[in-house]
């Protein structure tokens, strides 16, 4: 293939057409992922979206991030969607008349004039809002963005430290594949497989409108999604009493990283960060203790209702790598995370073009079915953060370079064959386009 990215050419155009993304997507409060596939405002998504768009407009990434935490519910949770009233119904599955989040979200505090889904996704957003602080901190001590954002994120934490650690071990545990936002990796499969799927006859998927079915999840899949998301709000979107629940590396290690963020906000704000700092260790370590595989070299999901084996699940997904994230990582794991990152499961370097986010050599692994094989721009955003903090930096420079020229090849596509390049899902999808952003800077 040829290399459309030149590193050493001024990043003009790439720049250009990613912040006309980004502007395409805006809706004058927050970004929409997609406006065909994903018409709403996504959790995670903001995020990410937040970090590129400093670049271009702090003030409208503050407002990203402002916007979302306007319907954070009185218990402390993030919802994974914050539902546009003037995108029609059926334009989505599972659209607000699903959730029902004011009227069964009641007992936990769901925002009554706003409508959002009842389950979460990772905490990347105190990360999110540190970042977007640092872009312009003149702007943002003037505004007090980030004297609004702490208790927010702060009571967000705490949500998810003391109502979702289900596996009592200190970590937090999903109760749903879409918390975790790798939908359909095959680490869900095992514990999905005790879940009675809701009668397809039951539910429109709105994705197939727009989305091609063989790089979307199957139907037997939106089956037990969607089992899962209405046993959870009969139940009042009370925690604990759920069939699923999986304590996952990539969602306990953002939350450990934005735990390091959320003490650099404490500190600017005059308050003290050890604490928080401290607390941070102590996930990391409880992270290692709970889900690193030494002899696999890489962390793994721990099914939290199996009660049968130890718990663990050996399925080599990309969410096992992204601990390289974080800072108090023991040398020795970092090292083994590196040396799989290159091996011939994931072919960094040597096999693949861009990180895959499922073992090459799994026998689930397809490489155009969304998040069992494809290579998404978000993981490898953050893998190239991990090896530039370990001090790795010609791997880091490595994997930027081929995110920049998929990202460009791809028309900034949703995910891409890992293999090729070749563009999967919704084109012009804005984490792409906000993080190729945050790359170029
Ligand atoms: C369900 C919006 C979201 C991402 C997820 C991705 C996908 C939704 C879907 O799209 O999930 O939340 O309908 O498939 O898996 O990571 O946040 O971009």
């Amino acid at each position: 293939y040829s290399v459309a990215y030149d590193p050493a050419a001024p990043p003009g155009s790439l720049h250009l057409r990613a912040t006309a993304v980004l502007e395409g997507n805006w809706t004058g409060t927050s970004t929409v992922p997609s406006h065909r596939l994903y018409p709403h405002q996504w959790s995670w998504d903001s995020a990410f979206i937040a970090i590129g768009l400093r670049h271009v407009s702090p003030l409208r990434a503050q407002t990203e991030l402002a916007t979302l935490l306007d319907a954070q519910w009185g218990d402390g949770r993030i919802p994974h969607i914050v539902f546009n009233p003037s995108v029609p119904l059926d334009a989505y599955f599972p659209s607000p008349d699903f959730w029902r989040s004011s009227t069964a979200g009641r007992a936990a505090g769901a925002p009554r004039t706003v409508q959002t889904s009842g389950i979460v996704q990772p905490p990347v957003h105190a990360l999110a809002a540190w970042l977007v602080h640092r872009a312009d901190p003149g702007l943002s001590r003037a505004r007090g963005f980030l004297a609004r954002v702490y208790p927010r994120l702060a009571a967000w934490h705490r949500y998810l430290l003391h109502r979702r650690d289900l596996g009592g071990g200190g970590l937090v545990s999903v109760v749903h594949p879409w918390e975790q936002g790798m939908d359909n990796a095959p680490s869900w499969d095992a514990p999905l497989a005790r879940v009675a799927p809701a009668p397809a006859r039951s539910f429109r998927r709105a994705d197939l409108a727009h989305g091609a079915p063989e790089d979307r999840p199957t139907d037997l899949d939106y089956g037990r999604y969607v089992r899962l998301a209405t046993d959870y709000r009969d139940a009042g979107y009370a925690d604990g009493g759920g069939e699923f629940a999986v304590e996952d590396p990539a969602f306990n290690a953002l939350l450990i990283a934005s735990e390091h963020a959320l003490a650099h906000i404490a500190h600017e704000l005059g308050a003290t960060a050890t604490a928080r700092h401290a607390r941070a260790e102590r996930l990391t370590a409880a992270l290692v203790d709970r889900l690193y595989d030494p002899a696999e070299g890489m962390f793994f999901c721990r099914d939290v209702r199996d009660m049968e084996g130890d718990g663990l699940i050996r399925e080599r997904g990309v969410s096992g790598l992204v601990p390289l994230l974080l800072p108090g990582l023991p040398r020795e794991v970092v090292a083994a995370l590196v040396s799989t990152l290159r091996g011939p499961h994931f072919g960094v370097g040597t096999a693949t073009r861009l990180v895959p986010s499922y073992d090459l050599l799994g026998e689930a692994f397809d490489p155009h079915r969304y998040w069992r094989g494809p290579a998404w721009f978000n993981t490898a955003w953050l893998l190239e953060r991990g090896l530039r903090l370990h001090g790795r930096p010609a791997e880091a420079q490595a994997l930027r370079e081929a995110a920049l020229d998929t990202a460009l090849t791809s028309d900034f596509a949703e995910y891409v064959d890992p293999y090729t390049g070749e563009a999967c899902g919704a084109t012009g999808f804005s984490w792409t386009a906000a993080l190729t952003l945050d790359l170029l800077h």
